[in-house]
């Protein structure tokens, strides 16, 4: 008879949180990525400027550079010169890096309702946590330090960011990233999002998710989110339910999400 080793996870064990960053652990884009963007154009000379909703329009593509350069060739009123795209485009975005960052210590950003509470129980818990990302990995440091302390990028076994790999959201390729990594299969973890290009590359993962959209991503469609909800919810801020299912007390915490998982998790491919 085979023996039963104490530590070992039973199966259909909960293990990790994969968390994005932007719109999930705070709501950054409008007044700190977008300012920041809009600051790079204004020193480096350009007349470029992306309102609030012209950048939600531009949200649709993922990540900092791709957004400038397909800025630049659909819709800039000056075009540089093929040769000179992309190198403008990476003075423009290391100038936007250097402006949030530097925005990131000047205001006061603070994580959307319940991420640090499910952090703390998670980290007390013993479930593992990680990071799946399409921005900067020095803005999530930066972010991480500013709003939850100096040891906060130790709480987070992987940081999967930016261009580690080739194809950002909605691609599946940075939750796999992260889930390789770990070591871990996706029907151990939950994945947390706020966007349908968020969502659609960790369920392309194999991840069950749950999305708290923000007043951009809103209207997008989470058709294949686990519980899309306002936000995950304090005891004294109960969490208002969009689509799927529904937290029982409210919030999400690890209690809910171990029911979850014993609930779901002999339905998911191993
Ligand atoms: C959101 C993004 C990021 C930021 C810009 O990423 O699309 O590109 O807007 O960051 P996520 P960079 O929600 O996956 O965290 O300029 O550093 O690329
Ligand atoms: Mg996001």
């Amino acid at each position: 008879m085979k023996e039963v080793i104490a530590s070992e996870p039973a199966s259909g064990l909960l293990q990790a949180l994969i968390f994005d960053v932007d719109g999930t652990l705070a709501d950054t884009e409008r007044d700190v990525h977008r300012v920041a963007f809009n600051r790079a154009f204004r020193r480096a000379g350009l007349d470029w400027y992306w309102d609030v909703p012209t950048y939600g329009r531009l949200l649709k593509v993922a990540g900092g550079k791709e957004r400038i350069l397909h800025y630049l060739r659909t819709e800039a009123a000056e075009v540089p010169s093929i040769n000179r795209q992309e190198e403008l485009t990476r003075e423009l975005h290391a100038e936007k890096t250097r402006i949030y960052l530097a925005l990131i210590e000047q205001r006061e950003v603070s994580l959307r309702p319940g991420v640090e509470r499910l952090l703390r129980e998670a980290r007390q818990s013993g479930l593992r946590l990680a990071i799946a990302t399409t921005t900067t990995p020095a803005n999530v440091r930066r972010l991480l330090e500013a709003t939850l302390g100096t040891d906060a990028c130790r709480w987070f076994e992987v940081i999967g960011a930016g261009d580690v790999v080739a194809n950002k959201k909605p691609a599946p390729d940075i939750y796999k990233y992260v889930l390789d990594r770990l070591r871990l299969s996706a029907a151990a973890c939950f994945a947390f999002e706020d966007s349908a290009n968020g969502l659609k590359a960790s369920t392309g993962a194999g991840l069950r998710t749950i999305v708290t959209p923000t007043v951009y991503t809103a209207t997008e469609d989470f058709t294949g989110a686990l519980s899309v909800l306002s936000d995950l919810g304090e005891p004294c801020w109960t969490s208002r339910h969009i689509a799927g299912l529904r937290p029982e007390r409210g919030l999400i915490d690890t209690a809910q999400l171990d029911a979850w998982q014993a609930r779901h998790s002999e339905a998911l491919p191993a």
